[in-house]
């Protein structure tokens, strides 16, 4: 039997609209432990890791919390390496997304030593690639992918002491729509495979995903990274940093469910969820559904 360890990382230092650290606790309310018992996995909720308070300060030197967000990322990275050297499958629910540099550091980690190939699927609206230099707000959760390839602030980009963390050919996002103009050309020049918006609208959503996912084989670890602004805000509101134009309920589902049907995820993480912003927990409901057919709930009905 599967065991899923979930691992609450409930903090926004990375952020500068507050709530993501609520995140945790609404997955929980919204029954993320039944759902995922009713599908006979083993779950082992770990609680919540414990890291600073968020001083609530302006960026320095481009760059907000940097402190704070070491520790946390710390944290995370030793709580997932944790996880996935028991052999469980570790979900990552923050928090703000900046806690994806620690918890693929240590999912890359894990795959170097096991001999692994990594493929990350990065759910998000926004492309996560700024750097201290260009970024327009300093705030730590919109750099992840960028400190993953080895760009960023020394302490970010070494855990586990091996940089970079993860390489251009090793990711794929979907679903992006909000991308600043330095975040491009990184983009551009790192080689980085983007399915956004304009191409799923032009292609779908069954074309991207199967693109996302060419050449995975038995010997892949994928890594989901799931930014819960991903998706259309009319059906999921609870974000702090919301951007029209999201993939629907069914277009999500169905990513989900094409990712169950490898059968390869081995790691997750879920992170924006903010539930001072949301609407009766509906966002986290969603999430829950969303995290069901990514372990194969499956609407189809022929067998
Ligand atoms: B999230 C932004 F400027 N690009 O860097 C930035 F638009 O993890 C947003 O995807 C980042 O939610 C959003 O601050 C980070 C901004
Ligand atoms: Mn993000
Ligand atoms: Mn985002
Ligand atoms: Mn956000």
């Amino acid at each position: 039997m599967k065991t899923i360890s979930l691992i609450g990382a409930p903090t926004d230092v990375g952020a500068s609209v507050k709530g993501a650290s609520m995140g945790p606790d609404a997955l929980r309310v919204a029954g993320l432990t039944e759902a995922l018992q009713a599908r006979q996995l083993q779950v082992i909720d770990r609680g919540n890791l414990h890291g600073p308070a968020n001083p609530w300060q302006e960026p320095v030197n481009g760059l907000r919390h940097l402190k704070e967000a070491i520790d946390w990322n710390q944290a995370v990275f030793d709580a997932v390496g944790q996880a996935l050297s028991d052999g469980h499958l570790p979900m990552m629910l923050g928090g703000d997304h900046c806690l994806a540099i620690g918890s693929i550091s240590a999912v890359a980690a894990h795959c170097r030593q096991a001999g692994k190939k990594l493929r990350v699927l990065w759910f998000d609206a926004h492309a996560d690639s700024n750097l201290s230099t260009i970024s327009p707000t300093g705030n730590i959760h919109g750099m992840p992918v960028a400190c993953l390839m080895g760009h960023g602030p020394k302490e970010l980009i070494g855990y586990g002491g091996h940089t970079p963390a993860m390489l251009p050919h090793e990711i794929r996002q979907i679903g992006i729509r909000s991308v600043d103009a330095g975040e491009k050309k990184f983009i551009h020049e790192m080689g980085i495979q983007v399915y956004d918006m304009r191409y799923i609208d032009e292609y779908g959503i069954r074309n991207a995903m199967s693109s996302a996912l060419a050449g995975v084989d038995a010997n892949t670890h994928i890594h989901v990274s799931f930014d819960m602004d991903c998706l259309d805000p009319q059906i999921a509101p609870g974000v702090g940093t919301a951007v029209l134009g999201g993939p629907t309920y069914r277009e999500a589902q169905l990513c989900m469910e094409m990712i169950a049907d490898t059968g390869l995820m081995g790691s997750l993480d879920v992170v924006e969820l903010n539930p001072a912003l949301d609407i009766r927990n509906q966002t986290a409901i969603l999430a829950v559904d969303l995290i069901e057919s990514l372990f194969g709930k499956s609407t189809l009905v022929r067998i």
